[in-house]
């Protein structure tokens, strides 16, 4: 790998509160204001949103703006198998809300079919849904279902159209590939607010969850231990960090914070350990919503922690370059 490569994908329409859409922007005004060089020179790439789509009507209610997130998956997969193919980066992806993140594991799994991709999953949500059991029919909480291929019919409360079928069905087998993950390829950490459907999947399919408490209570080289521990069999690792993980005292600008999270400190701790392993290969910082915050606090968090992951991934780039491997 050459060089870091950041993708910005402003993407909103997954979730249910508006304004995830600033999230990017709110961050490099943190940057500016800190007086980072940060984003100067960095090699960067807007993908084009779909978020025009939230003022029509919502033709899918229970997987609403689907037809835009099925184009988003396709926009961000083929820049992603660009960034590794052809300008051999590591991505670090920004994004609005962590709908796309689905979009993201797609397109590592169709630069690298052969290789077997695990995920790591740091959010205060399982985001586990399907179109079948979603309460609200925001995609947002639907990314891991869509890579893991699941409905989740045994716990079915919607009468989906098919219309609504159809869509999710392209989006679980998007790029031919169905499903991106296994379950044992899949681990949570921080998770705290999942749903009666999304608990029954966890355990059907024994996804291992480290809860809030057992980060604390073990500290984050244990976590990391456990985590890198699980995915043993996987070739590629990709980190999906939503700033929910955190507690509301650290993102209070984000659409659907929860008590009792990670501090800032915990967070940088975790990545820096898991970005140390060479097989992380790309890495997203998602659901900033600076319309909710006050003083851009948020943000602010966000970017610290971009600046330090991106740190160690520079350090396993100029190691390489150097002619030795990072242990
Ligand atoms: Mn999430």
């Amino acid at each position: 790998m050459v060089d870091i490569k950041i993708l910005e994908n402003r993407s909103e329409i997954g979730a249910g509160t508006r304004g995830s859409g600033l999230g990017i922007d709110a961050i490099k005004t943190a940057a500016l204001k800190r007086g980072s060089k940060f984003f100067r020179g960095v090699k960067r790439k807007k993908i084009k949103t779909e978020n025009s789509l939230l003022y029509s009507e919502v033709a899918n209610p229970y997987a609403k703006y689907i037809d835009g997130i099925l184009r988003i998956y396709q926009k961000v997969s083929a820049e992603l198998i660009n960034t590794f193919k052809k300008e051999d980066c590591f991505p670090i992806i920004l994004s609005g809300d962590h709908s796309s993140a689905g979009g993201t594991i797609a397109g590592i799994k169709m630069a690298f079919p052969e290789k077997r991709l695990g995920v790591v999953w740091i959010d205060a949500h399982a985001d586990i849904h399907s179109p079948y059991t979603t309460p609200s029919g925001n995609v947002h909480g639907m990314p891991v279902c869509a890579s893991l291929g699941l409905d989740n019919l045994d716990k079915r409360i919607n009468a989906v159209k098919p219309e609504t079928e159809k869509l999710w069905d392209d989006l679980k087998k998007i790029g031919g590939i169905c499903p991106k993950i296994l379950p044992e390829d899949l681990i949570y950490i921080g998770v705290r607010s999942a749903e009666e459907p999304e608990e029954f999947l966890i355990d059907k399919y024994k996804i291992k969850d480290i809860w809030m408490k057992d980060v604390t209570s073990r500290g984050t080289q244990s976590v990391v231990e456990e985590t890198l521990n699980t995915l043993k069999n996987c070739d590629n690792i990709y980190i999906s960090f939503d700033v929910d993980s955190m507690d509301p005292a650290y993102s209070s600008g984000t659409g659907t914070a929860v008590p009792f999270g990670l501090s800032v400190g915990q967070a940088i701790d975790l990545l820096r350990r898991l970005l140390e392993s060479e097989k992380v290969c790309c890495f997203e910082i998602t659901e900033v919503n600076p319309t909710l915050d006050s003083r851009n606090l948020t943000a602010e968090n966000a970017f610290i922690i971009l600046e330090s992951a991106a740190e160690v991934i520079k350090g396993r780039i100029n190691a390489k370059k150097e002619g030795f491997t990072a242990v």
